[in-house]
Formats: structure tokens, C-alpha cells, sequence
């Protein structure tokens, strides 16, 4: 791919003026409110800039909180902070005053624009954020008023290539939340690799999805694509898989971007209900791995394959992926053209074939943590550590095996989580499923499924052993859960990543 850039870019120019110039009339934003073309959606994002850089005193490299569902204020809003040459720093809806705090002091925020239903959290944590000048709502007609009284031109400040304009923050599972720094242009190298070389978006294409908008898969599937190509994007405040089947179909979309268990959750609903999904032809799985079973399910229901590929807020986008005719069920794939990656041992040296290691990866982008001791830990002699365990075959395709963290160690033997987790969905007892390993006297660690059942399933003894012996039939029988507990929902972060230390810290808890 090409992937070198003038010295001096905006990247808002790339992604916004270069679409207003061949299709100012086509769709860019369209929401359950308010459809936008390429021309209004810029002209918005203009309004905003006039109202941060001469109404409020933004500087080049003001880094700005940003703060909404996905919708097309949140989207303008940060392209405004691109645009304007300041540092867009999206947060997640979720976040509490605690963490939102953190991220203020941390970044040196010194705006904030959010959405007036998330303003409580924000308030909270304005009162100890030294730097923090600014705080505008919308929804609330507060930057509503502020952008009509605003011209609707704005020239794209005349960054760096190399300036950052993005702080991503790590969801962190544990300890302090990492803010990673990303370049103008980061924002186009994902494009023009991923997005050209293995999504090959066009500009009919409708995206749509569920990742939000602060977390950089969100950002990438939802926006970055789209407008590289001046495609449209859907942006929906509730997208779960009950809210996003139909939106698919009433959108006509044709590229979608969500989590693997959304993606079983709409192949089960798709199988058993009249949902029209023909409109699809790009379907995106990224977060987690993509067990098996549920590619399979979703190729059963639709005949789509469903494109797996692993991210990281580090890398800002997906790294490792295939294009459709390369796909092989089960893997993650192969290095996206531009990047590339190789499976370590201790020492940093190259595992052979077939051998499990450490992930590393280069390319484009990489990680650039702001101001932590962290980034000696993830970026060691050039090569980004990912902290995931992976297999890569004869032919170069990539397995995902576990978090290096999470590899259960039982009796000597090394365990993969997530593969005894495959096994258990192909029961069709099991809705949802976690595995991790938690200690044992004996064996020092032993496997412990956690298991949602599908509806009507009543949890005994007898599906407890009918689900071993279901494990011990597909995978090697010493990976089987020789402890199972039924449990009415797994932990979740808010990227909708599975939290197995919360499962492992459930041990000794009673039982719900
Ligand atoms: C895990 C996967 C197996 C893996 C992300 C796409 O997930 C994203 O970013 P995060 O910073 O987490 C990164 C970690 O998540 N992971 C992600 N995708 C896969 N594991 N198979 C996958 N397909 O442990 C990785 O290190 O939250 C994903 C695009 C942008 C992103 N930020």
C-alpha cells in the first residue's frame, strides 16, 4: 500500500474536502434523527471549530474531551478538534467522574465538549482538572446556539503529518488507564492499509456497527473508512444485536463492524426469525477472538464469511486480518499489507512454525503511550508486544491463542482459554461462555468454565457432565472444564471484551 504523506497534513482535508469536492451531495452521517450529506457534516464540523478556536482560545495541540453516544454531533465534534489542529480525546459513555478525572489530569484537557446526557460524570470530575478551561454541551442547545452564530467555513489548520491529533485510552482492565498517541497520519495510514487493502470499502458502501465511537475500532470501521472513501456511515446510540439487525436491514447497510458475540447472537436470530440481512457484504469481527462456531453460524444463516481481524488502541486498527478469498475459518489471517508481525519466544527470538509465542507486530502505526513507563513493556527493540499468545502455521496465517496472561497451566500442560470456549459454544445448550483457569491443590491450576445456557435449558448435574463429555469429544480430553459453573451473564468491559480476572476473582465467592 501507499502509505507516504506530504510532510504537512490535515487529515480532516483527506477524509472531509476531498469528498466535498466529487460528492458533497452523498450521505456521509445518517442517525435515527438526522440524515447529513458530505456538505452539512463538514459545514457542522466547521461551526464547532469556529466555536473552540475563536470563542473559546483553542490552540494547535489543545487536547479536547469528547464525550457522547454515537451520533453525528460526538462525530462532528471530533473531526472539529482534527480540523482546528487540536488533540481529540474521546472517552468512553461508560466512564465515572474516577476515571474521567484520571484522563483530564492526565491529558491536560483543556476543553470538553459532551453530550448533555452524559454531563453529570463529566461535572463531577471538572472541579479537580487544573487545566481544564471549557465545558460545552450539545443536545442541550448550548453548542447548538454557539455553532449557528458561527461561520460554517473553517481552513483546515496546517498541521504536521507527524502532530498528533488523537489520544485513544486503553479500557484497562487493570491499573491506570493508558492514553495512546496517534499522528494525522495514523488516521489515513489504517485506511489506506486495512481499510484499501483488505476491507476495500467503496463509496456505495453503507457502514454500520457497534463499537463506540471513543474506542478506535469504532472510530476506524465507523468513520476513518467510510469517509476515506466517501462512503456513508450509520452511527446508532444503541446498537445491540437486537437494535442493530434491524437497522441493518432499514439502512440497507452493506459493511458492518461489531464484537464475536454480537456476531453469534444475530446468526441465532437470523436462523430462528425473518431478519433481512441481504444487504450486507463486509462483515468485521474484532475485540476478541472469533471463535470458530460462530463464523460457521453466521455463514449457515447469511452465507457471509465473517472477516476476523486483531486491534489493538495501541495500533489504532486492525493489524491482522484477511481479505474475503483468504479467509481461513478459525484464524485471525495473515499481516495487513504494511504491517509485520512474528511470534516470539522469551528472548525475542522467532518461534518455528506451529509453536506458540508472543505476538509482535510493526508498521505504520505503533504505540506511543503518553508520558508511562508502560511503553518499554509494549514496544521492545522496535517490535509492538501485544501481550497475546499466538500459533503461525506453515502457510503464514496467524492463531489466535489467549492473552499471554490468561494461558491456563494445568498439570504441565498449557491450556488456551479460548479454545476450550469454542468447543463449549458448539453445545447447543450454551449461549455464552468463559473459561479461565483457577488454582488447584493438585494440578496447581485447573480449567473452570463459566456458562450462560440458551433459554429453557435447566442447569443439573447432567448437563454439567453432558458438557464435559461434549469438550472431551471435540478437543484433546485433558482440556476439558473440570469445574463448570451456570451463571446468568458474564462480565463484560465496555468494549464488550470478556473480564476473566473477574471470573477468576468470582472463585470462592458463592455462587449467584
Ligand atoms: C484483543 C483480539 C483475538 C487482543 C481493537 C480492532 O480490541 C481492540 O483494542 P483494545 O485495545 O484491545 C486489544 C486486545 O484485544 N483482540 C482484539 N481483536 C482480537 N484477540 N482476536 C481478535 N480478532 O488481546 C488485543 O491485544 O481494546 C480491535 C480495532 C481497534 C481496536 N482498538
Amino acid at each position: 500500500p501507499q502509505l507516504r504523506y506530504p510532510a504537512r497534513l490535515n487529515c480532516t482535508v483527506e477524509l472531509l474536502d476531498r469528498n466535498l469536492a466529487v460528492r458533497g451531495d452523498h450521505p456521509a452521517v445518517v442517525t435515527s434523527a438526522e440524515s447529513l450529506t458530505y456538505r452539512r457534516f463538514a459545514e457542522r464540523v466547521n461551526r464547532i471549530a469556529h466555536v473552540l478556536v475563536h470563542r473559546q482560545g483553542l490552540v494547535p495541540g489543545n487536547r479536547v474531551l469528547l464525550r457522547g453516544p454515537n451520533n453525528a454531533w460526538m462525530l462532528a465534534a471530533i473531526f472539529a478538534v482534527l480540523r482546528a489542529g487540536g488533540v481529540a480525546v474521546p472517552t468512553m459513555p461508560l466512564l465515572r467522574a474516577r476515571e474521567l478525572g484520571t484522563i483530564l489530569r492526565k491529558a491536560r484537557v483543556s476543553h470538553a465538549l459532551c453530550d448533555a446526557r452524559l454531563a453529570e460524570e463529566l461535572g463531577k470530575a471538572a472541579g479537580d482538572a487544573p487545566d481544564l478551561r471549557h465545558v460545552t454541551h450539545w443536545g442541550d442547545g448550548e453548542l447548538e446556539a454557539l455553532c449557528d452564530a458561527a461561520s460554517p467555513d473553517f481552513p483546515a489548520c496546517d498541521t504536521a503529518a507527524e502532530d498528533v491529533c488523537l489520544i485513544g485510552f486503553t479500557s484497562g482492565t487493570t491499573g491506570e488507564p493508558k492514553g495512546t498517541m496517534h499522528l494525522h497520519r495514523d488516521l489515513l495510514a489504517v485506511c489506506d492499509a486495512y481499510g484499501q487493502e483488505v476491507l476495500r470499502p467503496g463509496p456505495e458502501d453503507v457502514f454500520i456497527g457497534s463499537p463506540p465511537l471513543a474506542f478506535t475500532f469504532g472510530l476506524g470501521g465507523l468513520a476513518l473508512f467510510p469517509f476515506r472513501v466517501g462512503a456513508t456511515t450509520v452511527l446508532l446510540e444503541k446498537a445491540s444485536p437486537e437494535e442493530l439487525l434491524p437497522a441493518i436491514a432499514r439502512h440497507r447497510a452493506t459493511i458492518c463492524f461489531t464484537a464475536p458475540t454480537a456476531w453469534r447472537a444475530m446468526a441465532q436470530a437470523v436462523s430462528t426469525g425473518a431478519q433481512d440481512v441481504s444487504s450486507l457484504r463486509r462483515c468485521v469481527s474484532a475485540g476478541e477472538a472469533l471463535p470458530k462456531p460462530v463464523f460457521d453460524a453466521w455463514q449457515r444463516a447469511t452465507g457471509l464469511p465473517i472477516m476476523d481481524g486483531i486491534g489493538a488502541t495501541e495500533m489504532l486498527h486492525i493489524f491482522i486480518g484477511a481479505p474475503e478469498e483468504r479467509i481461513r475459518p478459525g484464524a485471525t489471517g495473515l499481516p495487513v499489507p504494511g504491517y509485520e508481525a512474528k511470534v516470539i519466544g522469551r528472548n525475542g527470538e522467532e518461534m518455528p512454525r506451529g509453536t506458540p509465542g508472543r505476538l509482535a507486530v510493526r508498521g505504520p502505526t505503533g504505540c506511543r503511550y503518553l508520558a508511562d513507563p508502560r511503553q518499554a513493556d509494549y514496544v521492545q527493540r522496535g517490535w509492538n508486544i501485544t501481550g497475546d499468545t499466538y500459533v503461525q502455521d506453515e502457510d503464514g496465517y496467524f492463531w489466535y491463542q489467549a492473552r499471554s496472561d490468561d494461558m491456563i497451566i494445568s498439570a504441565g500442560y498449557n491450556i488456551a482459554g479460548p479454545e476450550v470456549e469454542a468447543a463449549l459454544l458448539t453445545h447447543p445448550a450454551v449461549r455464552e461462555c468463559g473459561v479461565v483457569g483457577v488454582p488447584d491443590a493438585e494440578r496447581g491450576m485447573i480449567v473452570k468454565a463459566y456458562v450462560v445456557l440458551q433459554a429453557g435449558m435447566t442447569a443439573d448435574d447432567a448437563l454439567l457432565r453432558a458438557l464435559q463429555d461434549h469438550v472431551k469429544a471435540e478437543i484433546a480430553p485433558y482440556k476439558y472444564p473440570r469445574a463448570v459453573e451456570f451463571v446468568a451473564a458474564l462480565p463484560r468491559t465496555g468494549t464488550g471484551k470478556l473480564q476473566r480476572f473477574a471470573l477468576r476473582q468470582r472463585v470462592g465467592e458463592q455462587p449467584a
